[in-house]
């Protein structure tokens, strides 16, 4: 029997990810999208399957984690062995601004997938996983975090993943439900959204080599993550579900980095070294040595980030770093992807993407690079 998934925010960077791993290893991959005003399929568009060929195994349902109607529907018509919600507003910063949206798709969005799931009396038979999160921890209370660690959510999207952590184990309890949370910790990849940390600097950097932007603005670069690779996180995401019980991981590499020595890596890639100067929100950092020719548009002395408070946030998260160890011994899961390595990965997928948008330029053709920050 071909096994089918169900994946919620399956457009989104993990999503994708996960669909493509799951019709490797022979799935039936079925995915949630919203409705947009305009495509929002990118992420899943080389998978694409035409749904007038018949037996295909990709399928796209319109669908939405505010609507429980229309997830029991799909849920009904599905009947996946596997459910992956992976959907939410999911930007830490933009939940200050949306906080009752975020918390309506982020918590309430968890509770009406796992409700419909018993409603339609499958929660014996539907594998359930949350996509949980290191922003739980917040105000750490330990360092490495790991299992056992306290939370201390330190914005609206975190303290609504923590009813979402707290509903997924309470349905496993009351209704010995397969459900499981994977508190993962930040994870990157060419396909991130533009707007998070990572993402801003490859693509910004990338820009402003091939002189698209002139400077990119940051906020809080002294903040510390435990960065890893989507691709190597999907797989574990699986994984926690083809285990014996249900039961919950963390997912991290183990090793901690500044923003600031992301920016230092990134411009490393594109052969620019950069001196650091000023404090806190006076924060800059200047060109000092040029190498190769990926950044001609660049010269030393030039100023290309600067700190900017308007990015700061009302509450931060300084400093996350996993303890993977449960799911290395429990799974034998292992992070395959260095930092250096996803940082080039990413440089070099937005290098690509610049260097297309500044030939169009030069050939007089307008192009329209969101500077959005
Ligand atoms: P993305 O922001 O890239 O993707 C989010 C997905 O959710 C998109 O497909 C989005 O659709 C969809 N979505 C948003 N709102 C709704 C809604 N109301 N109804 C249905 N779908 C919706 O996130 P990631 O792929 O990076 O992360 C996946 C999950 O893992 C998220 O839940 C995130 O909070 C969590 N997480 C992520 C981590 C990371 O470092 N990436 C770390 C820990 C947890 P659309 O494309 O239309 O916007
Ligand atoms: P995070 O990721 O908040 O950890 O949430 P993000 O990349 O947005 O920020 C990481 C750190 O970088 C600092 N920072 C900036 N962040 C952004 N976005 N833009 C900036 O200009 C900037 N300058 C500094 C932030 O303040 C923060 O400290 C991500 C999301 O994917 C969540 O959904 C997920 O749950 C967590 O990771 C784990």
């Amino acid at each position: 029997m071909v096994k089918k998934a169900l994946i919620t925010g399956i457009t989104g960077q993990d999503g994708s990810y996960l669909a493509e791993f799951l019709l490797e290893k022979g799935y039936e991959v079925h995915g949630i999208k919203r409705r947009a005003s305009s495509f929002n399929t990118q992420r899943v568009d080389h998978i694409y399957q035409d749904p007038h060929i018949e037996n295909s195994n990709f399928k796209l349902h319109y669908g939405d984690l505010t609507d429980s109607s229309n997830l029991t529907r799909i849920l009904k018509e599905v009947q996946p062995d596997e459910v992956y919600n992976l959907a939410a507003q999911s930007h830490v910063a933009v939940s200050f601004e949306a906080p009752e949206y975020t918390a309506d798709v982020v918590a309430m969005g968890t509770l009406r997938l796992l409700e419909a799931i018993r409603f339609l009396g499958m929660e014996k038979k539907t594998r359930f996983y949350q996509a949980s999160t290191s922003e739980l921890f917040g105000l750490v209370q330990e360092i490495p975090q790991k299992e056992t660690t306290p939370f201390h959510p330190r914005s609206p999207y975190a303290v609504a993943k923590m009813y979402a952590y707290w509903i997924v184990v309470n349905y496993r309890e009351a209704y010995g439900m397969y459900a499981c949370n994977g508190i993962l910790f930040n994870h990157e990849s060419p396909r991130r959204g533009e707007t998070f940390v990572t993402r801003k600097i490859t693509r910004g950097l990338a820009n402003i080599a091939q002189g698209l932007e002139k400077c990119l603005f940051m906020g809080n670069i002294d903040s510390l993550r435990d960065w890893g690779h989507a691709r190597d996180y999907v797989k574990m995401q699986w994984m926690m579900l083809q285990n014996d019980v249900a039961d919950d991981f963390v997912i991290a590499t183990g090793v901690q980095y500044s923003v600031r020595e992301f920016i230092t890596l990134a411009a490393a890639e594109l052969g620019l070294t950069l001196a650091f100067e000023g404090k806190g929100a006076e924060e800059k950092a200047v060109v000092v040595k040029i190498e190769g020719d990926k950044a001609p548009a660049l010269k030393v002395g030039d100023i290309i980030m600067q700190v900017d408070p308007r990015y700061f946030r009302p509450a931060e998260v300084e400093t996350l770093l996993g303890d993977p160890n449960k799911a290395k011994e429990k799974l034998g899961w292992v992070p395959e992807t260095t930092l250096q390595e996803m940082v080039q990965e990413m440089v070099e997928y937005d290098l690509v993407q610049a260097r297309q948008h500044a030939l169009l330029k030069t050939h007089g053709y307008s192009v329209a690079v969101s500077t959005e920050q």
